[in-house]
């Protein structure tokens, strides 16, 4: 069975949309029109009643979660080299996608999805207003927690964590923060976007594509 992604531009299925691209395995992708708000459908409900991307239908089931898709696939697909051995470098792998899901995505969200926490136009617009705060403030801690000598999360390992760490930095000039502020992460993304696979993707994610 090939694998099948649902994405939709510029979100964070990029992160997964990269990990097949570089895996090699075939797979499929469905894109989600935001604008039309199909995410939101029932159609859209029986595949991820979450109504978010991405969701990554495998031969087992469904699995939606950024980190939970790059995990299974680099688990699976051990040939691409993406899964350490060593548990430590797992977790690793793991420290750095939480804290993209949990504290960045969600400084992120408040710019544009004020909506999912508040309901007064005042209250959306103060949160959308501290966006640039949070997410420099994130951005400097991902910064701190960059090895010295780079480029990788893992240092001179490649991993799915700088597949979700390229696509939530992609945000930060929408959100009002300078990458070359931060020399590691803006390195770090210079080093994605010198890998053939990611640059097929992200061909894909531009409007008009
Ligand atoms: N925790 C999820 C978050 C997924 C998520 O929030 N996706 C956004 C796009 S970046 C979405 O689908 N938003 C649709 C909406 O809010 O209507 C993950 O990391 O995969």
């Amino acid at each position: 069975m090939t694998l099948t992604l649902h994405l939709a531009k510029g979100t964070v299925a990029l992160a997964s949309h990269i990990a097949l691209e570089e895996i090699g395995a075939p797979f499929d992708l469905v894109w989600v029109d935001f604008r039309a708000g199909e995410q939101r459908s029932d159609e859209y409900a029986r595949i991820n009643p979450k109504g978010r991307v991405p969701v990554l239908t495998t031969p087992h089931g469904r699995l939606t979660e950024t980190p939970a898709i790059l995990n299974w696939l680099a688990a699976t697909h051990p040939a691409a080299g993406l899964w350490p051995d060593d548990a430590f470098q797992r977790a690793r792998i793991d420290e750095m996608s939480a804290f993209l899901a949990s504290t960045m995505h969600v400084n992120h969200a408040h710019r544009m999805r004020g909506a999912r926490w508040a309901d007064r136009p005042e209250s959306l617009a103060d949160m959308a207003a501290k966006v640039p705060e949070t997410m420099a403030a994130a951005a400097a801690l991902v910064e701190k927690a960059l090895p010295d000598g780079g480029p990788w999360v893992l240092g001179d390992r490649y991993s799915t964590a700088d597949m979700h760490l390229f696509t939530v930095s992609s945000w930060l000039e929408g959100d009002s923060v300078e990458i070359t502020d931060f020399p590691r992460l803006s390195a770090h993304a210079d080093a994605m976007r010198a890998r053939p696979a990611v640059q097929r993707t992200w061909a894909l994610h531009q409007p008009g594509a």
